[in-house]
């Protein structure tokens, strides 16, 4: 098959309106200053940061937006944009890292990688690490907040049909999605992905089986079909103790040596192309705490081994 690329291109999202919490803007800077950069070219990447989009340079329409979306005009512009910049990433060569925001920035990061692969003739599979399923449509939605509709909208469920223009979709099956640590799921949300075949492993099979076993199945399942992988990382997977800095935290979540591990056998599989690093809300956080873990988390998934990994620093030089 192909060989792994030696290109990586960052991209900051600072969406933070599909939240409930104010923050998550400040992701993209706090990634950076823990220092993503670096620890990739230590990795022998060749990386290019194109920066962050500038919501003052979104176009926002004045159409009537659908009930319970919150922000919907806002975080139509975002993922228009997003998924422009996805694709032309996706295309260039590069794997596309995503630094957000929140999670809602999914739906146009996946939107674009998804139409890359597809016009390459390959399936696109997601990696949801996650506490929650973000499988809301505005049918099903509690709090009307939009990062917890990603997942159903990229499975083309109903009621955001319009977010994006159909030349820019690329709806993925719902068996090319997987959810990893899940733990807080809605009533009607859950009715809604019983009769849908996501692959989900919960807290409760990760504590039965380990994270090991469930990461291969759901690596064979990309396999066994000649599939990529998206990895779309949300901090709440993690739990709190490990990375506080997060507006939806929820105990019980991936212990910091689960969540190595997880990245240190997606890495063995060769399999993912393109990432999102989401939610990280460093209003929250202790002491950079979080963004640390995910700047680490990174370098597992990238290649590094626990055994050469240096102490992390964000000293100016
Ligand atoms: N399911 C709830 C909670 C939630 C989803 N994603 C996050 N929180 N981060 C909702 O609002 O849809
Ligand atoms: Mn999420
Ligand atoms: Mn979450």
């Amino acid at each position: 098959t192909d060989s792994y690329p030696k290109d990586i291109a960052l991209l900051g999202v600072p969406i933070e309106v599909g939240a409930s919490q104010k923050g998550a803007l400040m992701g993209p800077a706090a990634l950076r200053t823990a220092g993503i950069v670096p620890l990739l070219e230590s990795l022998d990447f060749s990386v290019t940061d194109h920066g962050d989009i500038l919501r003052r340079e979104l176009t926002f329409t004045d159409e009537a937006p659908p009930p319970n979306a919150k922000h919907y005009r806002e975080i139509k512009a975002w993922t228009g944009e997003t998924a422009q910049r996805a694709y032309a990433m996706a295309k260039s060569g590069a794997i596309p890292v995503f630094l957000g925001g929140d999670h809602s920035l999914s739906m146009g990061s996946v939107s674009g990688v998804a139409r890359h692969w597809h016009a390459q003739g390959r399936e696109l599979f997601v990696l949801w690490l996650d506490a929650h399923a973000d499988y809301n449509t505005p049918a099903t939605t509690i709090t009307g907040n939009m990062h917890g509709m990603s997942g159903a909208f990229l499975c083309g469920e109903p009621g955001l049909d319009d977010l994006l223009p159909r030349a820019l979709r690329s709806p993925i099956a719902p068996r090319q999605l997987g959810l990893l640590g899940l733990r807080s799921v809605d009533r009607l949300e859950k009715e809604l992905l019983g009769q849908r075949d996501v692959w989900i492993a919960d807290m409760r099979r990760i504590d039965e089986f380990g994270v090991g076993v469930l990461i291969r199945e759901f690596i064979e399942r990309v396999s066994a079909r000649n599939g990529v992988l998206h990895v779309s990382l949300d901090v709440d997977f993690l739990d709190p103790v490990s990375a506080p800095g997060v507006g939806t935290t929820v105990s019980g979540g991936a212990t910091y040596r689960e969540a190595h591990l997880v990245m240190e056998m997606l890495q063995d599989s060769g399999l993912v192309r393109s990432l999102d690093l989401v939610e990280l809300n460093p209003f929250l956080d202790n002491r950079g705490l979080s963004a640390r873990t995910v700047v680490e988390l990174v370098g597992s998934l990238f290649g590094q081994q626990i055994h050469d990994r240096p102490t992390p620093s964000n000293a100016v030089v």
